[in-house]
């Protein structure tokens, strides 16, 4: 990369940043998200690489995105609705890296669904991370039903749903979107395009060039937005979520993730900008941080990963008498109880 297209980068970041307000100390707790998120990733498929871990997809590449939408959320009022590759979000909203390593090493303290479910369908009844389903594109349904809901109880929560690019060839996208935008919900869909889903192109699979050209026909704005960019994702994320919680109506955001050339079990191969280095390379322009410092956070984060792995391997599996436990609801009482266990999975 050529300085001076760095330098008119730069430029594009201070003026993004000028206009949405965020300060020095902003910026370092979305860059720590990231980073964070990247190493519980990197650490993850390291797991799957030896066979001790299985389930999940990297979100190498995806974590700008992951982290920005979620800036205007509200966590315990908002509700988010993920797929398997979104663990940087399912990480910014509160779910741990001791809760996300006991799930994936199926332990029977896995707070995520207690060893029961595949890893990776993350879920939190409080922090309202609804559970995916194995299926793609089922949580965008969930999502408008969740936001007409919402308004039928005068909650004025928004519904965030996340998917691939794939994910829009299904019917339910298009159910979902058409609902949402006949009602005008407070539901924001968002496509991480990373041009590939498992082995289709994304023009193999599409007529119209754009996830985002497919909104006008829902009656949304639909827009695309640069998925490297921190700033321009955080300015789209806001605007999204002010139409959604002002009664406006839903969104349909296409996020350009650096294209993936490969899936290996190494983790995603990816080509283009790497969205953390190139926040940790404005904020080392910038003065705002130190290749010390950044060595700091990045050894101290290690170390953070090293116990919650060492917690996670040392855990017990369940117990094979618990087999019948969280399938069904054993009495009528029981599975009218809000917090009833078995009626999470
Ligand atoms: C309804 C349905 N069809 C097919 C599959 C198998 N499948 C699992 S992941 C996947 C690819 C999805 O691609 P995309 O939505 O672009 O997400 P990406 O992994 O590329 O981020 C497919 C086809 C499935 N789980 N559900």
């Amino acid at each position: 990369v050529q300085q001076t297209d760095l330098d008119l980068q730069w430029t594009r970041f201070d003026a993004r940043r000028a206009t949405l307000g965020l300060t020095h100390d902003d910026i370092i707790r979305l860059y720590i998200h990231m980073l964070r998120a990247r190493l519980l990733d990197e650490r993850l498929t390291n797991l799957r690489l030896r066979g001790q871990i299985s389930g999940g997809a990297s979100c190498r590449g995806h974590e700008a995105v992951q982290v920005g939408i979620l800036e205007p959320f509200h966590i315990g009022l908002d509700y988010l609705l993920p797929y398997y590759r979104d663990l940087a979000a399912v990480f910014m909203v509160g779910l741990t890296p001791d809760a996300i390593l006991l799930n994936h090493f199926g332990r029977s303290d896995d707070p995520i669904s207690g060893a029961r479910m595949r890893p990776a369908q993350w879920n939190s009844r409080e922090l309202r991370i609804i559970s995916a389903s194995g299926l793609v594109a089922t949580q965008t349904l969930h999502a408008t039903g969740i936001a007409f809901a919402a308004r039928l109880r005068h909650e004025n929560a928004v519904a965030l749903t996340m998917f691939g690019d794939g994910a829009t060839s299904e019917g339910d996208f298009h159910e979902a979107l058409n609902f949402a935008g006949l009602h005008h919900l407070g539901v924001i869909f968002v496509c991480e395009n990373n041009g590939i889903a498992l082995s289709t192109p994304f023009i193999a699979q599409s007529a119209a060039p754009h996830v985002a050209d497919r909104a006008a026909g829902y009656g949304m704005p639909g827009v695309i937005v640069d998925g490297a960019d921190i700033f321009a994702i955080i300015e789209a994320a806001r605007s999204a979520f002010e139409r959604a919680r002002g009664g406006q109506g839903p969104t349909l955001i296409e996020m350009i993730i650096p294209h993936l050339a490969d899936r290996t079990p190494r983790g995603d191969a990816f080509i283009g900008r790497d969205p953390v280095a190139l926040l940790r390379d404005y904020l080392l322009a910038k003065g705002e941080l130190t290749i010390e410092r950044g060595r700091q956070l990045h050894k101290q984060f290690e170390a953070e990963l090293d116990e919650a792995e060492k917690a996670a391997l040392a855990a017990m599996p369940p117990d094979a008498a618990t087999v019948e436990q969280h399938l069904y609801a054993t009495t009528e009482e029981e599975s009218s109880q809000p917090d009833n266990k078995g009626e999470e999975e």
